[in-house]
C-alpha cells in the first residue's frame, strides 16, 4: 500500500459503529470506499474504553443497529446494560456478519486531509505513509474519542504506569495490591471505581467537580422479556424515534413544582429504584425550571448522605449544580465505594493538583503515595478529534481555523468551504443528546442519500450555504438556552479543557425536529447547499430513506414552543 495513489470514491475515517454503517451502505449504492481506522479492530469507543467496569449507559435491548431484521433478531445481549466486551464483540460480529474487514485498513490514523479545488478532490495522507484521492471524505470519527490527558507537572517523573480510561491497554492490567491514584469523578471514573476498589490495597480519588449518579439497578435479561422486545422491535424503534432523546422511556410532561413534596418523593423513588437515565424523566420541567431542578437535585444530595457515612465524605460529593446538566451518570454501588477504609477522597476543586512525583501525586500540600495512577479526565469533545487531522478545504482554509472559537456546521452533517466533507454526529446534531447508534443510523442514512443523489445527477461537489449554516448555528446556540443544560461547565461546552471556546456543541432542540429539518432539506432539492456540476440541480433524490426516518411530530410534546414552555425533558 505505501506510497500508492489509489482512488475511491469515498474515504471514510474511523471504524466505530458510524464507519461500519457507513462503508454498508455505500456498498449497498455500489460506490468504492476505504475506511481508516486507528485502532487494531473495530467498535471505535468500545475498541478503546475497555477500563474495568465500562458499560453501556443506555438499555441493551435499545444500544444496537436496526438497519438489519436479521441482526436484530440474531444477536443476544446478555444484560441490561451491555458490558464493553459484550458491545465489543456486537462491532466484531457486525463487521464479520456484513463483511467489513476487507475494506479498513486498521492502525492506520488519517493524518491529513486536503481539497483539491482545481479537482474537487481530497487528498488523504495517513501516518503509514498512504496517499490516496477521493471524491469524498467522511468523517467517523466519533463524539467522544479524543483523550483528555491534562498535562500535569512532572508527569515524567512518576515512577508507576498512568491510564487513562479512554485508552485502556488491551494487554491485562493488574492493580491487585496495589496503591492506585483515580483522577476525575465523571462516568469513566464513577463505572470503574467499585472494581479498582476491590483490585488495589488503597485508591485514593482526587475530585475537582462532584457528579450526580442514579443506581444502574443492572440485570441480567430474561430470555421472556428479551422475546417480548424483538417481536415488538419495529414499533420500538419507530416509538424511539419520534421521542427528543432517540430512545424509549417513559416520561411524565407534568410539572415537578405542580406536584406536593410527598407526590414528588414518591415519584423520584420509583424512578430511583427503576433506575438508570429515565430517572431525569420524572417531570416535564427539570431541565427548565431551577427551582424544580432543586427539587430533584435535594432528593439526589440526600440518597448520597443516605449511603456514604462519613458526614466530610457525603458533603464533599454533593454536586451543588443542576442536576443533569452534566451528562448523568449510571453506577453499581458507586457512593458506597467510599464507606470502605481503604478509599480516600482527595478534593481538588480549590486548588487544582500541583504535581506528578516519582512517587505519587501533590495536592493541597500533601503528597500522596501511589504506586499507578488512573486518569479517568474524559475527552476534548466533539471536535477533538477533528482537531488532530489537519484538514484544509477551500482557500487553504483549515478547519482549526475555520472552528477557532467553536465548531459551526450545518446541521452537525457538513461545514461550508469544506465541499464533500460530510461529518456523522457533528457539532450542532442530537450526537450525545441522542442514543448514539440511533443517532448514527440517521446520519448515515441522510449521507448515503446524498452521496447516491450526486452520483446520479452527475454533481461535482456540495457544501452548505453560508447564511443557512450561520442560521442553524444560531439555532442550535439559542435552543440551548433554553435548557439548564447549558448553564454549567460541563464537556457539553468544552468547558472540561483549559482554554477550549465555551459553545454548547450538541442540538439540544430533540431528535424528532430535528430529523424531519433533514428530511425537508433532502426533499426541497438540498436548497440550503449550493450543488456544482449536476445535471439536474435542486432535485430530491430518487432513492432515500426519509421514510425510514419519517415520525409524526406530536408538536404538543416536541415542538419549540412547547420546550420553551418547558414541558419536555431533554434527557
Ligand atoms: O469524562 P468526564 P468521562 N484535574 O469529562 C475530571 C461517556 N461515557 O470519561 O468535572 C482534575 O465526564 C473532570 O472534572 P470536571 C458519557 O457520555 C459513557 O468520565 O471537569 N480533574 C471530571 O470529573 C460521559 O459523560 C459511558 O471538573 C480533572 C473527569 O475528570 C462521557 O463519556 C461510560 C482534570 C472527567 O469526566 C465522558 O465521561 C463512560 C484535571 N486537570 C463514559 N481534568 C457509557 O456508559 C478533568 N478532570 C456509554
Amino acid at each position: 500500500m505505501s506510497g500508492l495513489k489509489e482512488c475511491y470514491d469515498v474515504v471514510i475515517v474511523g471504524a466505530g459503529f458510524a464507519g461500519m454503517f457507513m462503508l454498508h451502505r455505500l456498498r449497498e449504492l455500489g460506490v468504492s470506499a476505504r475506511v481508516y481506522e486507528t485502532g487494531g479492530g473495530v467498535g471505535g469507543t468500545w475498541y478503546w474504553n475497555r477500563y474495568p467496569g465500562a458499560r453501556c449507559d443506555v438499555e441493551s435491548m435499545q444500544y444496537s443497529f436496526s438497519f438489519s431484521n436479521e441482526l436484530e433478531q440474531e444477536w443476544e445481549w446478555s444484560e441490561r446494560y451491555s458490558p464493553q466486551p459484550e458491545i465489543l464483540e456486537y462491532a466484531n460480529h457486525v463487521a464479520d456478519r456484513f463483511d467489513l474487514r476487507r475494506d479498513i485498513q486498521f492502525n492506520t490514523r488519517v493524518a491529513s486531509l486536503t481539497f483539491d479545488e482545481s479537482k474537487n478532490l481530497w487528498h488523504v495522507k495517513t501516518d503509514r505513509n498512504d496517499e490516496v484521492i477521493a471524491q469524498f471524505c467522511v468523517m467517523a470519527v466519533g463524539c467522544l474519542s479524543a483523550a483528555n490527558r491534562p498535562d500535569f507537572e512532572g508527569l515524567d517523573d512518576f515512577d508507576g504506569p498512568i491510564y487513562h480510561t479512554g485508552e485502556w491497554p488491551h494487554d491485562d492490567v493488574n492493580l491487585s495490591g496495589l496503591r492506585v491514584g483515580v483522577i476525575g469523578t465523571g462516568s469513566s471514573a464513577i463505572q470503574a471505581m467499585p472494581i479498582l476498589a476491590n483490585q488495589a490495597s488503597s485508591l485514593t480519588v482526587f475530585q475537582r467537580t462532584p457528579n450526580y449518579s442514579v443506581p444502574a439497578h443492572n440485570q441480567r435479561l430474561e430470555p421472556e422479556y428479551v422475546a417480548s422486545i424483538k417481536r415488538e422491535y419495529p414499533a420500538l424503534r419507530a416509538k424511539a424515534r419520534a421521542r427528543p432523546t432517540g430512545f424509549y422511556f417513559e416520561f411524565n410532561t407534568a410539572p415537578a413544582l405542580e406536584a406536593t413534596s410527598e407526590e414528588r418523593q414518591r415519584q423520584y423513588e420509583k424512578l430511583w429504584a427503576r433506575g438508570g437515565l429515565p430517572f431525569l424523566g420524572a417531570y416535564g420541567d427539570l431541565l427548565f425550571d431551577k427551582m424544580a431542578n432543586e427539587t430533584i437535585a435535594d432528593f439526589a444530595r440526600k440518597k448520597i448522605r443516605d449511603i456514604v457515612k462519613d458526614p466530610e465524605t457525603a458533603d464533599l460529593l454533593c454536586p451543588d449544580n443542576v442536576f443533569g446538566c452534566k451528562r448523568l451518570c449510571v453506577d453499581t454501588d458507586y457512593y458506597a465505594v467510599y464507606n470502605q477504609p481503604h478509599v480516600t477522597l482527595v478534593d481538588v476543586s480549590q486548588k487544582p493538583i500541583e504535581r506528578f512525583t516519582r512517587s505519587g501525586i501533590v495536592a493541597n500540600g500533601i503528597e500522596y503515595e501511589l504506586d499507578a495512577v488512573v486518569c479517568a479526565t474524559g475527552f476534548a469533545a466533539m471536535t477533538g478529534s477533528f482537531e488532530k487531522i489537519e484538514i484544509t478545504g477551500r482557500d487553504g482554509l483549515t478547519l482549526n481555523e475555520k472552528w477557532r472559537a467553536g465548531p459551526r456546521a450545518y446541521l452537525g452533517l457538513s461545514t461550508a468551504g469544506f465541499p464533500n466533507l460530510f461529518m456523522i454526529t457533528g457539532p450542532g446534531s442530537p450526537s450525545v443528546l441522542a442514543s448514539m447508534i440511533q443517532a448514527i443510523e440517521q446520519h448515515v442514512d441522510w449521507i448515503a442519500d446524498c452521496i447516491g443523489h450526486m452520483r446520479n445527477v452527475g454533481a461535482d461537489t456540495i457544501e452548505p450555504k453560508i447564511d443557512h449554516e450561520d442560521d442553524w448555528v444560531q439555532h442550535v446556540n439559542d435552543v440551548s438556552k433554553v435548557s439548564l443544560r447549558s448553564t454549567c461547565s460541563s464537556w457539553y461546552v468544552g468547558a472540561n479543557i483549559p482554554g477550549r471556546p465555551s459553545v454548547f456543541m450538541p442540538y439540544i432542540g430533540g431528535f424528532p425536529i430535528y430529523v424531519s429539518k433533514c428530511n425537508e432539506v433532502m426533499m426541497n432539492g438540498y436548497d440550503s447547499f449550493i450543488i456544482t456540476g449536476a445535471r439536474k440541480p435542486n432535485m430530491p433524490p430518487e432513492v432515500h430513506c426519509t421514510k425510514r426516518w419519517h415520525v409524526e411530530l406530536d408538536m404538543e410534546v416536541i415542538s419549540p414552543a412547547a420546550i420553551a414552555a418547558k414541558r419536555v425533558p431533554l434527557v
